[in-house]
């Protein structure tokens, strides 16, 4: 039962069915099937075979959106269920996919899940040029700021954002997470990042961590 509906949810996000992976994604809920379970297992493995098929030139970009919206619509459903905190947030988080950057899944299931984890977030959404991210951490009450980025061509704009932060003099004042696939550890030490995670509820821990420290 499990098996079949997350297959359900993968084919139906693989072929950019909007109204199936809705279907079968309610569906997966009202059957209990854990929450995670049905990101991890269906929305994120059915994009998976999507970014698999994309790489050998098998399917092309509108394909790519048109299951990018799917998958949205899918993930939308889930948020509800992780959102249950009280009214007093933990931390405040500034999130972000860098300049350059257009890709907004994995930067949204981060902020979902740390919404979650009862952090307020604040969500500057794709292409976020480093004084954006600079400018909210002027303003005080910002504990971390996370950037996400899927291109090597737009690493960079991570290094950018955090010497712009050393720049005004705020590099102090906030902590800096980083994400997003082709980013390592070694890639965050490199740039000066307080904390990487290789997924979003590693992030979730990391975030924690962070507070912790200060
Ligand atoms: C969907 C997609 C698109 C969609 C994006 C739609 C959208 N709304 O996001 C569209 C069609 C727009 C697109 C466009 C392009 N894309 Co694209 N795309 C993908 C694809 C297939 C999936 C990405 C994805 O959503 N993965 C699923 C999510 C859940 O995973 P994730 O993002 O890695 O996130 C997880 C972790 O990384 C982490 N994480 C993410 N962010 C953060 C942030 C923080 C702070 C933390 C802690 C953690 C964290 O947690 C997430 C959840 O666990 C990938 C292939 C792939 N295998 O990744 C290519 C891919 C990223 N794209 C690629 C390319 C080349 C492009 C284009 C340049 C293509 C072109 N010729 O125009 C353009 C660039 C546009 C731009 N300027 O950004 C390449 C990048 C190659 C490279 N190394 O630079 C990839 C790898 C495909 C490939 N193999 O060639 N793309």
């Amino acid at each position: 039962m499990r098996e079949k509906i997350l297959n359900d949810i993968k084919s139906a996000l693989e072929k950019g069915n909007r109204e199936g992976v809705v279907k079968h994604t309610k569906a997966a809920v009202d059957a209990g099937i854990e929450i995670r379970d049905i990101l991890n297992n269906g929305l994120i493995a059915g994009m998976e075979i999507i970014g698999n098929k994309f790489k050998a030139n098998e399917v092309f970009i509108p394909e790519v959106l048109i299951s990018a919206k799917a998958m949205h619509a899918g993930m939308s459903l889930l948020e509800p269920h992780y959102v249950k905190c009280g009214i007093k947030p933990i931390g405040k988080v500034v999130i972000g996919t860098v300049k350059g950057d257009l890709h907004d899944i994995g930067k949204n299931i981060v902020s979902m899940m740390l919404k979650g984890a009862c952090f307020a977030i604040e969500d500057f959404g794709i292409d976020v040029p480093p004084q954006k991210f600079v400018d909210a951490a002027k303003v005080g009450d910002v504990d971390i700021i996370a950037m996400s980025a899927l291109l090597t061509t737009s690493m960079n704009a991570m290094r950018e954002t955090i010497n712009a932060l050393k720049n005004s003099g705020l590099r102090d004042k906030v902590k800096v997470m980083v994400g997003g696939a082709p980013i390592t550890q070694e890639f965050a030490d490199s740039i000066g990042a307080d904390s990487y995670a290789r997924d979003a509820a590693v992030a979730v821990d990391k975030a924690r961590e962070l507070l912790s420290k200060g």
